[in-house]
């Protein structure tokens, strides 16, 4: 069964370690007071008057439960009958009321990005934009609310968060001059060139619609044979069959905004940036197998990751930052086109240059309110941002009003909580399903007389939206690309050779994995004709994987542009050293043994902004601190790094363990289900400590110089050297493995 139950472990001391009580309180609590965005800006009224105390906002309010209608209740659990035995009565207000509203709580997912995971925070500029950019929210010092919603692309919304997909980056800025939205991905390159292809590679990528299958999978088929077809979508799958399609955490991605803007500086010159988010965390993966083990252990990984880090104080930080270019005529940087997602510019030929922080500080309280109803658009923008010719931005520009309005129900969900501006709006949108504006006036239309001439035109100095005047380029109407857009393998070929041969080795593993689900061999054969046009080794071993021959390539390698690099070390995940925040540490104990210790490590360890999580045999307490995981509900996947601060032989539940990977110690020596936590968390590269008896479980299990393990006698002095191994993320040198 699936694991839900992993909430950060209680400190002791903490208001959160308190348990709950079992029984129903008999007197009502004091009314729960207005959220914070609900104290908000109220939109202004048309003719300037002061606005009607949005009660629509304040949910709960009371301390009875009423009918919508505010009349308090009785009773909520019985229905009205004729008689006790009696069917029930239609004139049950309550009972249809309660029930009708229930059969339409579910609105339709998103049609792509349906799971997610979403934080409120803050953005803080640097100033630093202000030669290209005069978006007031970009200034020095600036502070600006924040939403920003992750998401996996493929999945449906209950699907599990350690898919290997692409993850989408939303982040909406409620700025003093109107919503900014960085509607982006953690992948710099996109599958398709012009948007009208959108619902093709949806379509290819979503379960096949006979049997609705596979559930959040791009090993299959119909995706394999859109790709193979379209090989303008080489590049973004190579990314994904990379490290970044199996992120370790949303607070370790990196965000880009794919397409080329425009920006405009007070000046009005024009400059055109790509937008880079940086994890102040370090870029890092899951291996392949604890991807897979989490889609069973713990389905709401990210998800968990995300609230959890948030809750615990660790807040997780990106830099926001540009690559800049000039606006030339052409549109293109260092022989690479600037309008074409599929490519990217490497950071040795434009640096990322850091404009403002963005951290990520409180959790949503109300999940629908907040995380579902969030709707994002790359329209939304503001003065000094605009869009480019970008094909597949520009049909964007149309996709993201239109799937919302059925999805939230109506052209109102601009007035909702969470997609209010947080800059005043006097917009003469009238009336429609959902409407909760209590409007005055009697004119919105423009110009008038009859409203004082309000809501009225900004000048140039009210810092008003401005359509950039671009020069459009001369041509004739087609459906046709430029010959810039070509070029399918070249960069594909730049991201290869950029990899480490380690991460190399995970492209190859999934692609066999991909490629090895795929049933027609037509498909796998075309597929290995474009990984050939990429590089004839990654070809060559993923042939030898699935047992077919390796195709010669039909491009010309050497003729092909490369943008001037032959491989750019940003690309890379590996090598760096990244701070620890929010880390999960698991802690095997034996309740029997001398626990003295274990309060003042557990401390320690919260206080440098990580998790410990106590694994005992038995729930309960452990000398003062909260049993997080038995043996029976702990998952290796789940920690980051395992200390072992005792040896508990005997479990009072344990029977011996079904399970095969559970492997057969020596008599005594560790018990079977610490072991298995032990052997995973060795085949995955992680840091164990041991000190006391536990030193016995780890000799038990490994080898006595293994890498990345660390034996010592004092708890502290050994987490302090494992959690120094963490800033690695991996101890990498155990690998070549079976992960
Ligand atoms: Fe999109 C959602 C990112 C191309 C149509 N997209 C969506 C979300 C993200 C992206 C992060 C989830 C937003 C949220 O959390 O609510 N999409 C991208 C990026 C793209 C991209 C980075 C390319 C650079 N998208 C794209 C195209 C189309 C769409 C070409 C249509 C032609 N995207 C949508 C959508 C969604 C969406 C159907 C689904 C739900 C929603 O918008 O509100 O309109």
């Amino acid at each position: 069964m699936a694991s839900t139950e992993h909430a950060p472990t209680p400190v002791p001391g903490r208001p959160n370690s308190q348990p709950p009580s079992l029984e129903e309180p008999t007197e009502p609590t004091a009314p729960l007071s207005p959220k914070p965005d609900q104290q908000g800006v109220q939109p202004r009224t048309p003719t300037g008057a002061e606005p009607v105390p949005d009660r629509a906002t304040t949910a709960q309010q009371g301390e009875f439960l009423t009918t919508s209608q505010g009349a308090r209740l009785r009773d909520t659990d019985h229905s009205l009958k004729a008689g006790r035995r009696g069917p029930v009565l239609l004139q049950d207000h309550h009972l249809r009321e309660k029930i009708t509203h229930f059969d339409h709580e579910r609105i339709p997912e998103r049609v792509v990005h349906a799971r997610g995971a979403a934080a409120h925070g803050v953005f803080e500029g640097y100033g630093t934009a202000e030669p290209v950019c005069r978006a007031g929210f970009l200034a020095k010092g600036k502070r600006t609310e924040v939403f920003t919603r992750f998401s996996t692309v493929v999945g449906s919304r209950g699907s599990m968060d350690t898919a290997r997909d692409t993850r989408g980056f939303a982040t909406k800025f409620y700025t003093d001059e109107g919503t900014f939205d960085l509607v982006a991905n953690n992948i710099p390159v996109f599958f398709i060139q012009d948007g009208i292809k959108f619902p093709d590679v949806v379509h290819a990528a979503k379960p096949h619609p006979d049997r609705e299958i596979p559930q959040a999978q791009s090993a299959h088929d119909t995706f394999w044979d859109f790709v193979s077809l379209h090989t303008e979508a080489q590049h973004h799958t190579l990314w994904f069959m990379g490290d970044r399609g199996i992120p370790r955490s949303y607070r370790m991605m990196e965000g880009f905004g794919i397409h080329t803007f425009r920006l405009a500086n007070t000046a009005g010159e024009t400059s055109l940036v790509k937008f880079h988010w940086k994890p102040q965390l370090g870029v890092h993966s899951l291996t392949w197998e604890e991807a897979q083990l989490l889609g069973g252990n713990d389905p709401d990984f990210h998800r968990r990751d995300l609230a959890d880090a948030i809750e615990a104080g660790a807040h997780p930080s990106w830099e926001l930052g540009i690559q800049v270019f000039p606006d030339n005529e052409e549109q293109s940087f260092e022989g690479i086109d600037l309008l074409d997602p599929t490519k990217f510019v490497p950071e040795e030929l434009a640096p990322v240059q850091p404009i403002g922080r963005l951290t990520l500080d409180r959790n949503p309280s109300n999940y629908f309110a907040e995380t579902e109803q969030v709707a994002f658009n790359p329209g939304h923008l503001v003065p000094g941002i605009d869009v480019t010719d970008d094909p597949l931005l520009q049909v964007r520009l149309f996709s993201y009003v239109d799937t919302q309005l059925t999805r939230l129900g109506g052209p109102n969900f601009a007035q909702l909580p969470i997609n209010r501006a947080h800059a005043p709006v006097n917009d003469m949108l009238r009336d429609g399903y959902g409407q909760q504006g209590d409007h005055s006036g009697i004119a919105p239309y423009h110009p008038n007389s009859l409203d004082g001439g309000c809501p009225f035109m900004a000048g140039e100095m009210d810092s008003a939206f401005e359509d950039l005047p671009v020069r459009l380029p001369e041509g004739v109407k087609e459906r046709e690309l430029s010959a810039t857009f070509e070029d399918h393998f070249s960069q594909p070929r730049l991201f290869w050779r950029s990899m480490t041969p380690l991460e190399q080795d995970h492209i190859v593993d999934a692609y066999s994995f991909e490629l090895g689900k795929c049933y027609e061999a037509t498909i796998r054969e075309r597929q290995l004709q474009s990984l050939a046009n990429i590089d004839a080794d990654l070809c060559g071993r993923v042939a030898a994987a699935l047992g077919m021959p390796a195709p010669a390539s039909t491009v010309p390698v050497e003729e092909e542009s490369d943008g001037a690099v032959d491989s750019s070390a940003p690309l890379s995940q590996l090598g760096g050293r990244w701070p620890t925040d929010g880390r999960v540490i698991g802690i095997v104990v034996d309740p029997d043994g001398d626990n003295s210790a274990l309060l003042a490590l557990h401390e320690a360890i919260v206080a440098v902004s990580m998790t410990p999580v106590v694994i005992a045999p038995r729930g309960g307490e452990v000398a003062g601190v909260p049993v997080g995981r038995t043996f029976g509900t702990a998952a290796s996947v789940e920690f980051d790094a395992l200390l072992l601060a005792g040896n508990p032989l005997t479990a009072p539940d344990s029977r011996p363990s079904i399970d095969p990977k559970a492997g057969a110690p020596g008599a005594g020596e560790v018990e079977p289900r610490v072991g298995k936590l032990i052997d995973e968390c060795w085949r995955h590269a992680k840091a164990i400590g041991a000190w006391a008896e536990g030193r016995t479980a780890l000799e038990a299990r490994t080898a006595p110089d293994g890498a990345g393990l660390v034996l010592g006698e004092d708890g502290q002095a050994v987490f302090g050297e494992v959690r120094t191994l963490l800033e690695s993320h991996r101890v990498w040198e155990r690998f070549p493995a079976d992960a």
